[in-house]
């Protein structure tokens, strides 16, 4: 009776796991992004002003409950010298967030540069792919029909994978959710290609 009862709790409580890897040059805005996304899909977070992220050294880790399941968001540092340990994570991640910064066209092909890489990775095939041209709360900034074009030049590249170019604001918070909701389907869908891990045992 208790190990019915126990397994039906195990059930009710644990989630399915992903994780999420948030990529992209440094400066691009992925760890205002992590909080926004925190800030909007957990209740009662509570978030640090913009105002006090400092540049990431190493790693930030976020956990969201989104759609019955739970997301591992893994923030990598972008510096040049941390962009090597990347494809570490790439064997272990259901899905990637590459992250732009739509406001510096000076480093826009540097970004593109390493994207390219990034999806050119074996341990990426298939994996799903939110491209976001964040700051689109700046005037100049380039908007998503000016980016997409630039990022969907090598689509031999990006292949079969889901692929989604949306446009965010990270400082703001617009369309965070609408891109974390695709990404979400999309993983689902994708689990038969790489299976969630499932919670530690408690
Ligand atoms: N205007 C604007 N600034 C942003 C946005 N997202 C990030 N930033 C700023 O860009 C800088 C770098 O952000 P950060 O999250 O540290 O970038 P990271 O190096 O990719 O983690 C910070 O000054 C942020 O406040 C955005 O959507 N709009
Ligand atoms: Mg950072």
């Amino acid at each position: 009776m208790f190990s019915l009862i126990y397994g039906f709790y195990k059930h009710m409580v644990q989630k399915d796991e992903y994780c999420v890897l948030i990529l992209g040059l440094d400066n691009a805005g992925k760890t205002t992004y992590l909080e926004a996304a925190k800030t909007k899909l957990t209740n009662n977070y509570n978030s640090i002003h913009p105002s006090k992220i400092t540049t990431t050294v190493g790693l930030n880790i976020g956990k969201v409950d989104v759609a019955g399941i739970r997301l591992n968001f893994w923030d990598l540092g972008g510096q040049n010298e941390l962009q090597s340990l990347w494809d570490k994570y790439y064997e272990e991640s259901h899905a990637i967030i590459y992250i732009i910064d739509s406001s510096d066209r000076e480093r826009m092909d540097e970004s593109k540069e390493i994207f390219d890489k990034m999806i050119a990775s074996e341990n990426l095939r298939g994996i799903p792919l939110l491209v976001l041209a964040n700051k689109q709360d700046i005037p100049e900034c380039m908007g998503v029909r000016e980016v997409k074009p630039i990022f969907n030049k090598n689509s031999h590249l990006i292949g079969k994978r889901d692929c989604m170019v949306m446009p965010v604001s990270a400082l703001t918070g617009d369309g965070v959710d609408e891109g974390i909701r695709w990404l979400v389907d999309c993983i689902k869908r994708n689990s038969y290609l790489r299976p969630p891990r499932n919670q530690e045992e408690m």
